[in-house]
């Protein structure tokens, strides 16, 4: 007797590059976001920010927008303080302001809402309020915030002298004394991650409902984590729980920016609950870029102690954070500068000190998202560019000096510097199969050979490993929530099923990949499992999609209720079969007779028995539910190579090739990793070469459309050589899957600096700042120095 089981590949299961079903409805343009929600009776809403950085209110008048026909309600810091919601908890425990009372602490801070017939209506009312501002000197970096006569930005707070939001450090400084004490060469950099921003195509937005008649609300909102946003409104707001329905409908990318809550979200609710009457409020592109989710913006200084064969002796690393007007990272971590310290996991460093500081300044709250696992970007950024300046200040080969440095197969688990503890990876293999890719010892000769002529060729290596999953609980929580996650899924008496879960996908896929767990555990077709999230009245509890979390939380989740279910066909499988639970054997989508291989159930059979013919004394139906905490983060890891050319006439640089090598342990859907990381090279690209958006000496937000801050498109976009060949299983996840979203992000802006840098060899130029523009680049050249890109820009 020949096996039964199906072909797992067929059907859709692991391994399947199945196509995504969601684009189904995304290509024809029948997605459902939440600027397509209409409800009945809808007002709109608008917001008036501030067009100044730092600035004391003395007075709003809101009179004239009153006057305006069409105009329900005008929203003022004043009106929102005798509600107690002029100010909001952050996640990272402190306040923001929901509208201004006192003071504006950015340009494009939330000063007023207005509620009309529709969003002109709104805008023109917003228009026809009078606020008299007294202009205070700007902050817009570390620096000033920081200088003795600096004005205290945060003056609302009584415990605040300073503009310092916090000092931290971790690591064994004393142990780190000493072992630069003993280096043969210490090696310095200092670098600025500059701000970037996630940009996602959908901006922000809310439909909020409020029904006096059943004391319901409803809010309809973009947010990666609506369970946590469920809790924010019922603990803040004091609303009954259960009686706060947070949909997420389909979301246009999060990318990070959909993971704070902001202060259109509470107005729009606070409007609703006043007027009883769904209130919309839906972004613009400006109020996104000026207003929202910033992320990085982060000083590095940065010191390696090293022996002359080339062993990392230890690493020194101070950190200065310009984190805006209000501390709200939207980060679970109990570390106040993320996950930093995840820098050099993947090098064996005996000993490493980090210290990290968080200043407030004149700028839309931010640091913490995009693509970043909370700082890892930034961790990985300044290593992978520290790692290279060291192995030039001992004149070794960079890829050499990578490899002696790794942390060994045979070496995990292992504790690194900062205290994480990372359990599997083949790094020197991935670093292996990148060279061999891109012919890394042909290149360095024809690199050579090309300088020799006056052209500017150069390779960059980056290598990431990133702690991808929070949880688990004993570390990870969010106010005090734990870190977990959940499914939650409910076959049919005809063998098709349902499944939800607590994360809430932005596009990466949720709804194909999810099904695919079911496929492979239950021999369920990944066609017959419709995949559902987002939505509070249905979904079980969970944390939400960010951090690369959802694979390693609630996909483990999936695998396990589909083993939770398994286990009750089983018994169903031996009453159909009239042979005890013992001798029963599975083989996918088959329980059978072990004596008799060729009688047997399928899963389908035996989930119709459980609605029409379950044994005596067995609980009706198909259905679970599962909560996973998992035991540690994961840790992906990836090498990426980019050879460039540099035009020394005007310092524009090309991309010649890239090579990306990606170890996620097992792959769900090749396909959809394959598009994650080709979607983060490019965020990396961009980030690297072209994103600019600072601010200038008065403040002023420049970038803040998309004329100045660039996306590429597939014209500017470099190809993409992805490597899939090593894969090292996460030994605690149930399927061996690790996180992917963020690794290219993560890890590929380094690699292109890195790149360009290396063409520059010679010239004694270390560091070009982030986004390496073409003028920077030139002015590297020309004048033989380093370009920092720290604002204030200049003004000539
Ligand atoms: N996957 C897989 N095999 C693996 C790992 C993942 O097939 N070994 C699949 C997953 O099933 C999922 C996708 O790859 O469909 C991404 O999975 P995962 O790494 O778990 O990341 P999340 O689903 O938690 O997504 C979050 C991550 C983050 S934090 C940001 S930011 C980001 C990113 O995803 N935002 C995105 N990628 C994005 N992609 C799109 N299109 N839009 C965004 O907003
Ligand atoms: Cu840090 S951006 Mo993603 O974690 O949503």
């Amino acid at each position: 007797m020949t096996s039964q089981a199906l072909d797992e590949i067929k059907i859709g299961g692991l391994g399947s590059s199945r196509k995504r079903v969601e684009d189904d409805r995304f290509i024809r343009g029948k997605g459902n976001y939440t600027d397509d929600v209409v409800l009945p009776g809808m007002l709109h809403m608008e917001i008036l920010r501030s067009p100044l950085p730092h600035a004391r209110i003395k007075s709003i008048d809101a009179s004239k927008a009153w006057e305006i026909p069409g105009v329900h309600l005008v929203l003022t810091g004043e009106m929102m303080a005798t509600r107690n919601l002029a100010w909001m908890p952050t996640l990272s425990y402190d306040t923001q302001a929901v509208l201004a009372t006192d003071k504006v602490r950015f340009q494009g801070q939330e000063v007023a809402c207005v509620i009309a017939d529709d969003p002109y209506i709104a805008k023109d009312a917003c228009e026809a309020i009078e606020v008299d501002y007294e202009p205070l000197p700007p902050i817009v970096n570390p620096w000033q915030a920081l200088a003795p006569d600096a004005p205290v930005i945060r003056d609302d707070k009584v415990s605040q002298a300073d503009n310092v939001v916090y000092n931290w450090e971790v690591g064994d400084k004393a142990g780190t004394d000493r072992a630069f004490a003993q280096a043969d060469v210490i090696s310095k950099l200092e670098l600025h991650y500059p701000r970037s921003h996630p940009s996602p195509i959908e901006c922000c937005g809310s439909v909020a409902d409020f029904n006096r008649a059943t004391s319901k609300l409803t809010v309809y909102m973009t947010t990666q984590a609506p369970h946590i946003i469920r809790a924010a409104v019922a603990m803040v707001a004091e609303l009954p729980e259960q009686m706060i329905r947070i949909i997420s409908p389909d979301i246009g990318g999060g990318f990070g920016n959909k993971v704070p809550i902001y202060p259109g979200y509470v107005c729009s609710i606070l409007a609703s609950i006043l007027l009883e009457r769904p209130v919309k409020w839906i972004e613009d592109k400006t109020g996104n870029l000026i207003s929202t989710g910033f992320a990085r913006d982060i000083y590095l200084k940065g010191e390696m102690a090293l022996r002359r064969d080339g062993k990392i002796l230890g690493v020194r690393m101070h950190t200065d954070a310009d984190h805006g007007a209000f501390f709200s990272d939207a980060q679970p971590s109990k570390f106040k500068i993320g996950l930093m310290h995840s820098a050099f996991a993947a090098y064996d460093v005996p000993v490493a000190h980090l210290t990290a500081r968080g200043l407030y300044t004149n700028k839309a709250p931010g640091g913490v998202a995009y693509r970043c696992s909370f700082r890892v970007t930034e961790a990985m950024f300044f290593q992978e560019r520290m790692v290279q300046a060291a192995a030039d200040d001992l004149g070794m080969d960079q890829a050499e000096f990578r490899r002696m440095n790794f942390v060994k197969d045979d070496d995990f688990p292992h504790r690194t510097p900062f205290g994480f503890l990372t359990d599997s990876g083949q790094y020197a293999k991935c670093l292996d199969v990148g060279l061999a890719a891109i012919g890394y010892e042909n290149f360095r000769k024809e690199q050579a050979e090309a300088r020799e002529r006056g052209r500017l060729l150069g390779l960059g290596i980056s290598t990431m490993t990133e702690p991808l999953g929070a949880g688990n609980s004993r570390e990870y929580d969010i106010l005090g929530i734990k870190m977990f996650d959940s499914a939650d899924l409910k076959v049919h008496m005809t063998g098709k099923a349902i499944l939800r879960t607590g994360a809430r996908g932005q596009g990466q896929g949720h709804e194909t990949t999810w099904a695919q767990i079911v496929a492979h555990e239950l021999g369920i077709p990944a066609d017959d499992v419709t995949v559902e999230e987002g939505d509070t009245d249905t979904a079980p509890f969970g944390m939400g999609t960010y951090a690369s979390r959802s694979t390693p939380v609630a996909g483990a989740a999936v695998a396990m209720v589909s083993r939770k279910i398994r286990a009750k066909a089983r018994k169903l499988a031996a009453h159909l079969l009239e042979v005890s639970e013992e001798d029963i054997e599975w083989e996918l989508g088959r329980f059978y007779v072990r004596s008799s291989p060729g009688r047997g159930v399928t899963i389908q059979e035996c989930a119709m028995a459980a609605y029409s013919n379950m044994p005596d004394g067995m609980e009706p139906g198909l259905e679970n539910t599962a909560y996973y905490d998992p035991p540690n983060l994961t840790w992906p890891f990836a090498v990426y190579i980019v050879t460039v050319e540099v035009d020394p006439e005007t310092g524009v640089w090309d991309v010649l090739r890239m090579v990306a090598v990606d170890d996620c342990g097992v792959r769900i859907n090749p396909m959809i990793v394959e598009g994650q990381i080709m979607g983060g090279l490019t965020e990396a690209y961009a980030m690297s070469s072209m994103q600019f958006i600072t601010f200038d000496a008065d403040g002023n937000c420049v970038g803040s459309n998309y004329m100045d801050y660039l996306l590429p498109s597939a014209w500017e976009t470099p190809g993409y050589e992805l490597h899939s060949e090593v894969v090292t299983p996460c030994p605690h996840h149930p399927i061996g899957a690790k996180g992917i979203g963020e690794c290219a992000a993560v890890g590929g802006p380094a690699a292109f600096v890195n790149a360009v840098i290396d063409a520059l060899t010679g010239t004694g130029v270390r560091n070009i700042d982030m986004p390496v523009l073409p003028d920077r680049v030139w002015e590297a050249i020309t004048y033989r120095r380093d370009v920092s890109g720290a604002p204030p820009v200049r003004q000539d």
